[in-house]
């Protein structure tokens, strides 16, 4: 018998949906992208780096594939953007009222727009945290609502949006966009607090939304439109244990890997990262912040909309 796919290889019995406790979506959807095509082949560059990569956790000392990951169909409904969103949407929440820790990985960055729409129906008080190049607040682009250019609009009507790593936008989005909640490059170069100050604008339940290419191309150059001046390794690591440590992150997706054959080191990186993001969350040897003590990996028992259909837990 052939043996199924797993996330990064890992043993079937840790792959189960029953009991995982963290799911991974992939939707390999590329169609409103206007320069370089080939985020839809991201989820698979991403799954063949992760079964390259070693699954002890040196920092955390921890194997976070442990708590069981598992792996998802693709969703494909490609036919229009609104039917991808909806799709998306549907799936996030299928799994999310599974008691899952849903993550998905893209696809171009609409995507986002119905994982958001799910984890915003589902959690009070939610912060989507927003790490990007670009800001992503058009309420429409080349005559859709739902273009990458846009990935974002939704949630800033809808929810806390925070937004982190920002160099690129279109002046009419200044006027959409909520001064005290934006962190952009320039100034985050300049100011060696800014971690804490972004820390200070999140609420209790977040949602992390990464486009890849908020890291600087040096080191993500596998990206559609890869900006300077981003993110490096080490800072993105950084702020991203504060959030796993002193907020409740209750899903994350990560977005616009667009692979490049001759450039195996941005999937790997991409690998890495989504590894490093379930092994901050999961991790017992992280610190707890005092003030703040959300117990570890019971993200639904005190925030959660849906507690009447816990079912595995
Ligand atoms: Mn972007």
């Amino acid at each position: 018998m052939k043996k199924n796919r797993t996330y990064a290889g890992i043993p079937e019995n840790y792959a189960q949906l029953e009991t995982a406790k963290i799911v991974l979506l992939r939707v390999p959807y590329d169609e409103t992208s206007t320069w370089q095509k080939g985020s839809d082949r991201g989820p698979e560059a991403f799954l063949k780096a992760s079964e390259n990569m070693e699954l002890y956790d040196i920092e955390t000392n921890s194997e976070v594939y442990k708590q069981g990951i598992h792996l998802t169909n693709y969703i494909a409904e490609n036919s229009s953007p609104e039917k991808m969103v909806e799709a998306v949407h549907f799936e996030v929440k299928k799994y999310i009222n599974k008691n899952k820790f849903v993550t998905i990985f893209g696809g171009e960055h609409s995507i986002s727009i119905g994982t958001i729409r799910a984890f915003n129906e589902c959690f009070n008080n939610l912060t989507v945290l927003h790490i990007d190049a670009h800001a992503d607040l058009r309420k429409e682009y080349e005559g859709s609502k739902y273009n990458h250019a846009c990935a974002v609009y939704e949630a800033n009507e809808t929810t806390n949006l925070v937004q982190v790593g920002i160099r690129s936008m279109d002046i009419s989005e200044k006027r959409v966009m909520n001064a005290d909640k934006v962190f952009f490059a320039h100034d985050m170069a300049e100011n060696e607090y800014w971690m804490d100050d972004v820390i200070d604008q999140l609420t209790g339940n977040i949602f992390i939304t990464f486009d890849l290419d908020a890291l600087d191309p040096s080191i993500m150059p596998s990206t559609g439109t890869p900006e300077p001046g981003g993110l490096f390794y080490y800072e993105t690591l950084t702020f991203l244990k504060k959030v796993f440590t002193e907020r409740n992150v209750v899903g994350f997706d990560m977005v616009e890997l667009c692979p490049n054959p001759q450039e195996k080191s941005s999937d790997f990186l991409a690998a890495k990262l989504y590894y490093k993001m379930l092994s901050y969350k999961f991790s017992s040897d992280i610190e707890e912040d005092e003030d703040y003590s959300v117990e570890k990996n019971s993200h639904f028992d005190k925030l959660s909309k849906f507690k009447d259909n816990d079912q595995y837990e």
